[in-house]
């Protein structure tokens, strides 16, 4: 079966997560994506987190399905000429290093737009032009930086960042989404250009209902459907709300059955007003249904706390699944807290291929996420992540055309191509 970005060649500069995020899911959608590496040691993450003595980590796994890995020391005068007939023989180049250092390599935009005037160029920074743009950042600054810290927590506790890296893997996602326009463009432009999603852009482009939250605060100096209402005064910057869902639809996370022991014995209970009878209902509080204080969407503002507390009871009666079944009956919004290990033992999950078991020569089995975007017409297949330089040669002698002399050559220049390696 064809592939929607099939004949795609992407030259992937990326390291740690944001930028191997991106290039994978170019990867999953059919495009060669060929991941530049130093020799010895490639991308840092192979050797961080480690859980598997000398195996390629799983933190590197998981961000680089798909692809094959070239090794080449692009500040070597060999290796910078290879790299140059990449940059001619590819569509799209992807870097997150650090601000200016594609240029002290010797590779600006101009230098490259030269070598190949089709040629999109995107990157990951960590801010965009401003007093911040020579910055090296990390997922938990651009977190902060983004707007999500100061509103992510409680209203007693300092800011928190959130465990879904959406500086890392949200920016991965925007840049993706950057590239396949800039690509759909040159089919009429016939010119590449640059691309560039900055971690803290993207963090507040996921973030943009606070912004919507602080100029309503800015306006009226109340927000109803916030914990703080009607107890505690608003200040001047949209405070931490908790669990609650920060939409027209008032929400919590309940305890559910087992609580005590479990820490993720607890669902995500939405009060959405078209299903509040039945709520009323299932928890035992029909004359709610009518009450002047409950009957209304607005009414309730005021009495959220007590309302959740009281669902709360009810939903401490029966467990996370079995209140989940109970409330899906009458289409009340509600989902479990899953754990990890239970997202990890989900067959639902796996028969989508959301979650996936790959094998790996060096480590074994593992699981992954698979690629999330499902299309009917390109299906992605997981496939494992390369060994350092695993596609070295054959990326010399495939996309770039050299001769065998000239591939024995390359292979053995130091810094360059490095030693063969063994794939299992
Ligand atoms: N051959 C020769 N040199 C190479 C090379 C290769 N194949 N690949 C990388 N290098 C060099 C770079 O040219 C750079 O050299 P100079 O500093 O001399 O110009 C050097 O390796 C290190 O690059 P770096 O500064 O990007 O790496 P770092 O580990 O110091 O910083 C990071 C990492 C992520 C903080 C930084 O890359 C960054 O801020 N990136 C942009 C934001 C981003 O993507 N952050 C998300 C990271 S995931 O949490």
């Amino acid at each position: 079966m064809s592939k929607a970005l099939d004949g795609v060649k992407i030259l992937d500069f990326t390291h740690v997560q944001s930028g191997p995020t991106c290039t994978q899911l170019l990867a999953w959608f059919g495009a060669d994506v060929i991941k530049v590496e130093r020799a010895g040691e490639g991308d840092a993450t192979r050797a961080q987190l480690r859980d598997v003595p000398d195996a390629d980590s799983l933190y590197f796994t998981m961000l680089n399905h798909n692809k094959r890995s070239i090794t080449l020391d692009t500040k070597n005068p060999k290796g910078k000429e290879v790299l140059e007939t990449l940059i001619k023989q590819c569509d799209v180049l992807v870097e997150n290093f650090a601000p200016g250092a594609l240029d002290r390599m010797g590779f600006s935009w101009e230098r490259i737009n030269e070598l190949n005037p089709r040629m999109v160029v995107a990157s990951v920074k960590g801010f965009g032009p401003g007093p911040y743009e020579d910055c090296k950042v990390y997922e938990n600054v651009a977190q902060c930086a983004g707007g999500s810290a100061s509103t992510t927590g409680f209203d007693d506790g300092p800011p928190m960042v959130t465990g879904a890296q959406i500086g890392d893997s949200g920016t991965g996602l925007h840049l993706a989404l950057g590239i396949v326009a800039a690509l759909y463009q040159r089919n009429t432009t016939g010119r590449g250009q640059k691309v560039l999603a900055a971690m803290q852009d993207s963090v507040l482009n996921l973030c943009r209902v606070k912004l919507r939250d602080q100029q309503r605060l800015d306006r009226t100096g109340i927000m109803k459907e916030y914990p703080q209402y009607p107890d505690t005064p608003f200040g001047e910057t949209v405070p931490r709300a908790g669990n609650a869902s920060g939409g027209g639809q008032p929400g919590s996370i309940l305890k559910c059955k087992g609580w005590e022991t479990d820490p993720n014995a607890y669902i995500y209970f939405i009060t959405q007003a078209p299903v509040w009878p039945a709520i009323c209902k299932v928890i035992g509080r029909e004359e709610w249904i009518t009450h002047k204080e409950y009957a209304t969407a607005a009414a309730r503002l005021p009495h959220l706390k007590a309302i959740f507390a009281t669902v709360e009871e009810w939903t401490k009666t029966k467990t996370k699944f079995e209140a989940m079944d109970i409330l899906n009956v009458y289409d009340i919004p509600c989902g479990p807290i899953l754990s990890m290990k239970e997202i990890a033992e989900d067959q639902s999950l796996r028969a989508t291929g959301t979650v996936v078991e790959v094998d790996h020569p060096t480590r074994g089995k593992y699981l992954s996420v698979g690629n999330p975007i499902k299309m009917s017409d390109s299906i992605s297949e997981v496939t494992r992540s390369p060994l350092l330089g695993e596609h070295t040669e054959e990326i010399l002698l495939d996309v770039l055309g050299f001769d065998a002399a000239k591939v024995t050559e390359f292979m053995a220049a130091p810094g360059l191509g490095g030693a063969r390696v063994a794939a299992g």
